[in-house]
């Protein structure tokens, strides 16, 4: 493990066996809520208190979940490999905090954190643990009623995309984990590694929607892939 680099990928799926839900299988939480009306800038425009009662739920659910053997298995190879002077990477797209509660420090939220808001006005961001609502005012330029989650939704731009895209070209593995590769940019890393030379694994439930991009594949639970291949 000495001066590798690992870049890893995270969706819904790492945290499923956490409670959190997925967005687009079966039960997925893209097939109760219209994603049009509550993860746009539209939709909140349109309804923002709908919003924030989405949020203040998932905020509240997320605060009692614990993390699984696949978020504690990557925080201590991110621990391994910093020990072997490598280097590991997450970039997640879930906007829950379980990787950092596992003990992982290297991690890149690219779609926000549900723990935090940020101000519509002056975009002051700030730590945020309870129910957000239309009367919450800004603690840095005291605008009442524009505070919203400081999530990336649809149609906007993901958070540190050049850091992602210079880690991309400098790893020597990317792996994807838990995610259905339907979302861009996300979607496009695998392409993005591949064209750098750089090795692909998926590891997922079931084969994603980009599964023939990665030069190789492990399926099943994250609890349990996940810790397997660390080891
Ligand atoms: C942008 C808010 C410009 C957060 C979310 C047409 C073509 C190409 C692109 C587009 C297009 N039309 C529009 C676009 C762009 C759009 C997009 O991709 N749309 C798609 C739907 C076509 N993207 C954007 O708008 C993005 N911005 O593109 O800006 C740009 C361009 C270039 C470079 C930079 C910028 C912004 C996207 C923001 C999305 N935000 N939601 C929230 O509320 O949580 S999306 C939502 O999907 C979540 O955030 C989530 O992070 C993301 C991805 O979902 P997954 O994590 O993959 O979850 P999913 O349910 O889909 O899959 C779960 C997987 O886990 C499954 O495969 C399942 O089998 C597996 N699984 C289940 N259980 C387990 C498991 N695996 C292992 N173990 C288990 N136990």
């Amino acid at each position: 493990m000495q001066g590798v680099r690992i870049v890893v990928l995270t969706g819904a799926g790492i945290s499923a066996e956490s409670g959190m839900g997925t967005f687009r299988d079966k039960d997925g939480i893209w097939t109760k809520v219209p994603l049009e009306d509550v993860a746009t800038p539209e939709g909140f425009a349109r309804n923002p208190q709908l919003v924030h009662d989405f949020y203040n739920a998932r905020r509240a659910a997320l605060k009692p979940a614990k993390p699984n053997a696949a978020h504690f298995a990557l925080a201590e190879l991110e621990r391994a490999m910093r020990d072997a002077g490598g280097d590991l990477l997450i970039v997640t797209q879930n906007v829950d905090n379980l990787h950092e509660k596992a003990g992982s420090e290297n991690v890149l939220h690219m779609h926000g954190e549900l723990t935090k808001v940020f101000c519509g006005s002056c975009h002051h961001k700030l730590d945020w643990f309870d129910d957000l609502g239309l009367v919450d005012v800004c603690g840095h330029c005291g605008k009442e009623g524009l505070m919203r989650p400081d999530v990336v939704w649809f149609g906007e731009m993901p958070y540190h995309m050049e850091n992602i895209y210079q880690a991309l070209g400098q790893a020597d593995l990317f792996v994807s984990i838990g995610t259905s590769g339907s979302v861009y940019p996300a979607a496009g890393f695998v392409n993005e590694a591949r064209m750098n030379g750089v090795s692909t694994l998926e590891l997922n439930l079931e084969p994603s929607e980009n599964a023939h991009a990665f030069d190789d594949g492990r399926y099943g639970a994250a609890s349990e892939i996940v810790p397997a291949w660390v080891d």
